[in-house]
């Protein structure tokens, strides 16, 4: 198993959540205020550094370095939505070079394969030749994790595109399938997947998937920012429950919007956490 996914495993049961928040919010500052507020609820972060003003690059006390620093007081992961898809040299330099330098930064990023597996081999050189800050560094501060001495992987983790949330894409069963087989082919990088449902059906898969396009029902919220499960924003995105995608079986259901644009973001977190981790307790054990 990659070495970030039985982390995140054990991240999930220590934090009873399964909630990714999405940083889906276009100031530096504001974003590393999310982190802080939502850190307790969450075990993912997801950024796009690309849309944010305001970014530092300053290796050691810039954005990148707050938002590692602070996943470790709150013990997440931070993932890099940059979905790379350029030919292999491309990808390396968007991954490693640049104002971002994501590597430095970010423990997951993702990738389509529509240019072929070769974008995944060219990530994985790029990660495996970064210079690692943090190896092996304890992580977590002492009322968050208790005894327990959190080690968080020298390892950068892949996820695939393996399956989309907007309407009318064209991911469809064939491509997910070639995914699945280059995800097979990478196991030692590839952590796993954004697909709208478990992909695993090898004995030796241990796949996450992480799923987006996540809203609570109407009667369940109290906010006008969230988007009714079962229906599209103007521009596509379709949503579905918490609950219903750890029902499916994701590991982790990824939200945006009905989080960062609620009044109190941090209760906000809390209450998808809850929602969320019930489904995960209630759905039949493997
Ligand atoms: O298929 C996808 C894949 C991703 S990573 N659909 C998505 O919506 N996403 C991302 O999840 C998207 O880029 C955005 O950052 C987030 C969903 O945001 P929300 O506001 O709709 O919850």
């Amino acid at each position: 198993m990659h070495p970030l996914t039985s982390y995140l495993r054990r991240l999930i049961r220590h934090k009873r959540s399964n909630l990714c928040v999405s940083a889906d919010i276009t100031n530096a500052d504001e974003m590393l205020a999310l982190a802080r507020a939502v850190g307790p609820s969450i075990v993912v972060f997801k950024t796009h550094a690309d849309i944010l003003s305001g970014w530092d690059p300053d290796p050691v006390h810039g954005t990148g370095a707050k938002l590692a620093a602070i996943a470790r007081k709150y013990l997440f992961l931070v993932f890099e939505d940059r979905k790379f898809a350029d030919i292999g040299f491309t990808v390396q330099l968007q991954y490693a070079g640049g104002v971002h330098r994501i590597v430095d930064w970010a423990h997951i990023v993702n990738a389509h394969v529509i240019s072929g597996p070769d974008v995944v081999r060219a990530l994985q050189e790029a990660a495996d030749s970064w210079g690692g800050e943090e190896i092996n560094e304890d992580v977590g501060d002492a009322q968050e994790s208790g005894s327990d001495t959190w080690k968080l992987p020298s390892k950068r983790g892949l996820l695939l595109l393996a399956q989309m949330t907007s309407a009318g894409n064209f991911l469809n069963e064939e491509y997910t399938s070639n995914c699945v087989a280059i995800a097979r082919q990478y196991r030692e990088f590839v952590m796993g997947f954004i697909a709208l449902k478990p992909l695993n059906s090898q004995p030796e898969d241990d796949f996450i998937v992480m799923t987006p396009g996540c809203s609570l029902p109407p009667e369940e919220s109290l906010d006008d920012s969230e988007f009714v499960p079962g229906s599209e924003d103007a521009l596509g995105q379709q949503y579905v429950t918490p609950k219903e995608l750890i029902l499916r079986g994701c590991d982790i259901v990824i939200v945006g919007r009905g989080i960062c644009n609620a009044t109190d973001p941090s209760a906000k977190a809390e209450q998808y956490r809850g929602v969320a981790w019930q489904a995960y307790e209630e759905r039949p054990k493997l």
